[in-house]
C-alpha cells in the first residue's frame, strides 16, 4: 500500500482503480478545457504572505456555513455519478463528512438516493437540485429532501444545458457502464471496483429511476435528463422553488457580479461562486479570479462560498483570504473516494485540514475566521485584467 501524503497520491490511486470512463468523467472539463485548467493555475498565481515571530498557538479551523458549525469551512460538493466512482460512493462520502463535521451535498444525479443516504447517516446532509421541466418530479424530489431532513437546498443554476465533455462522448459514458469489449478489458484490471459493484444494488441514478415518469432503464434515463433540464429557468421559477422548499437556500454557479446582486436581493442564504469545475462554459474566467469581483459587488449582504479549482488546504486559505466565507471541494474528495472509499474521503479531509492549519500558522493566523487579504500577495492585474 503506497504511503499517502497528498491528494495527488490519491488521484493516482483513483486513476488506477476506477474504470476509465468514470475517472475521465471526474477529471475533465468542457470543450478545450481551458477554464478547467485555469481554475487551478490561477490559484498558483496567488501567493501567501509568510509571517514570523507571531504567536501561532491554539489555532482553530472551526467556522460555520449557512449557520451550521463546521470543523473547517470546506464542504463536499455535489458531484454527479459519485456512486460510480466507488460502490455506494455517496453514502461513504456522506459518512466521512459527518464524522469530520463538514457538510456533504448530495447531487440530484447521484447513484445512491436521498433515502439511501438518509438511512445510512445521522447528521442532516444538503441536497443539490437541478431545475427540471417535469413539475411533478420537481415537487416530489423537493418533498423527498424535506422528508430526509436535508439541512439546505443547493440550487445549481449553471447547468440548464450541458457543456460538452469530449471524453464522456468518446468513452460512451453510462451508469452502469455498457459492457463493450474495451470496457470489459478495462474492468478486468479494476477488480476492486467490480467486486464493490457486484455487492451493491445501487447502480442507477437512485433519485430518478422509479421516480420520474418514463424512466425505466439507462437509455431512457439519458434521453430524459438531456431533455428535462429546464432551459427557461428564470428568477420567478427560482422563487417558486424557494417557496416550495421553505428552508435554507444556496444558489450555486454565480459568476457575474450583477447575478450576485440579484441573488443577494433575492435573499439567498449563500451563493457559490463556481464555474462548475470548468465543466460548463469553457472560456469563462476561473472562479478564484471572479471571486473578488463578486465580493466587491455584494460584500457581506450574502454569504459567499466558492468552488472550482481547490485541490489543497493552501487553496482553501487563498479563497478565504480573497473574501470567500467558505469553500467546496469536488474532484479532490472524488479522488479519495475512488482510491480508497470512505477512508480515502476521510484522508482528503484530514490532508486539507492539516494543510490549511499549517499554512495558516506560517501566515501568522490562529483562527480561520480571521484570514483576510492581508495574508495574500496578489499579482498585478489579477483582479483588474478582466474588469467584471
Ligand atoms: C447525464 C448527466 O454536475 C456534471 C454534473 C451533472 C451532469 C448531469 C448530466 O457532470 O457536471
Amino acid at each position: 500500500m503506497p504511503i499517502i501524503t497528498c491528494i495527488d497520491d490519491l488521484k493516482a490511486l483513483h486513476r488506477a482503480r476506477t474504470p476509465r470512463m468514470f475517472y475521465d468523467y471526474a477529471e475533465s472539463g468542457s470543450y478545450t478545457e481551458q477554464t478547467f485548467r485555469e481554475n487551478t493555475t490561477d490559484f498558483a498565481r496567488l501567493k501567501l504572505r509568510q509571517k514570523v515571530a507571531v504567536d501561532m498557538s491554539n489555532r482553530s479551523t472551526a467556522s460555520e456555513m449557512v449557520g451550521l458549525p463546521v470543523a473547517m469551512p470546506v464542504g463536499l460538493a455535489p458531484v454527479g455519478l459519485t456512486g460510480m466512482q466507488h460502490a455506494d460512493g455517496e453514502i461513504l462520502a456522506a459518512r466521512a463528512a459527518e464524522r469530520f463535521n463538514v457538510p456533504f451535498a448530495l447531487s440530484t444525479m447521484s447513484i445512491c438516493s436521498i433515502e439511501d443516504v438518509a438511512a445510512h447517516t445521522t447528521a442532516p446532509f444538503m441536497f443539490q437540485l437541478y431545475v427540471m421541466k417535469d413539475q411533478e418530479f420537481l415537487a416530489g424530489i423537493i418533498d423527498r429532501a424535506k422528508a430526509a431532513n436535508c439541512s439546505a437546498l443547493v440550487l445549481t443554476l449553471d447547468l440548464q444545458i450541458l457543456g460538452q465533455r469530449h471524453k464522456d462522448l468518446k468513452n460512451g459514458l453510462t451508469a452502469p457502464p455498457r459492457l463493450t469489449l474495451p470496457v470489459m478489458m478495462d474492468l478486468a484490471t479494476k477488480w476492486r471496483w467490480g467486486m464493490g459493484m457486484l455487492r451493491t444494488r445501487r447502480r442507477q441514478f437512485g433519485n430518478i429511476v422509479g421516480h420520474a415518469k418514463g424512466v425505466g432503464d439507462t437509455s431512457s434515463l439519458m434521453s430524459w435528463t438531456a431533455e428535462q433540464f429546464d432551459d427557461r429557468l428564470d428568477w420567478d421559477k427560482i422563487a417558486r422553488i424557494r417557496d416550495m422548499w421553505g428552508g435554507k437556500l444556496i444558489l450555486k454557479g454565480i459568476m457575474d457580479p450583477e447575478d450576485a446582486r440579484i441573488a443577494a436581493d433575492f435573499g439567498a442564504d449563500a451563493i457559490v461562486v463556481s464555474n462548475h469545475g470548468g465543466r460548463q462554459l469553457d472560456g469563462a474566467l476561473s472562479a478564484i479570479r471572479m471571486l473578488p469581483h463578486i465580493v466587491e459587488a455584494v460584500g457581506d449582504r450574502v454569504e459567499i462560498h466558492m468552488d472550482s479549482g481547490i485541490r489543497s488546504g493552501q487553496d482553501v486559505l487563498k479563497a478565504l483570504a480573497l473574501g470567500a466565507h467558505a469553500t467546496w471541494i469536488g474532484r479532490a474528495f472524488i479522488h479519495g473516494l475512488g482510491a480508497m472509499g470512505e477512508a480515502g474521503v476521510t484522508a482528503v479531509l484530514e490532508l486539507i485540514r492539516k494543510e490549511l492549519d499549517v499554512s495558516m500558522a506560517l501566515c501568522g493566523e490562529r483562527k480561520v475566521t480571521d484570514v483576510g487579504r492581508h495574508n495574500l500577495l496578489i499579482p498585478q492585474g489579477f483582479e483588474t485584467e478582466y474588469g467584471a
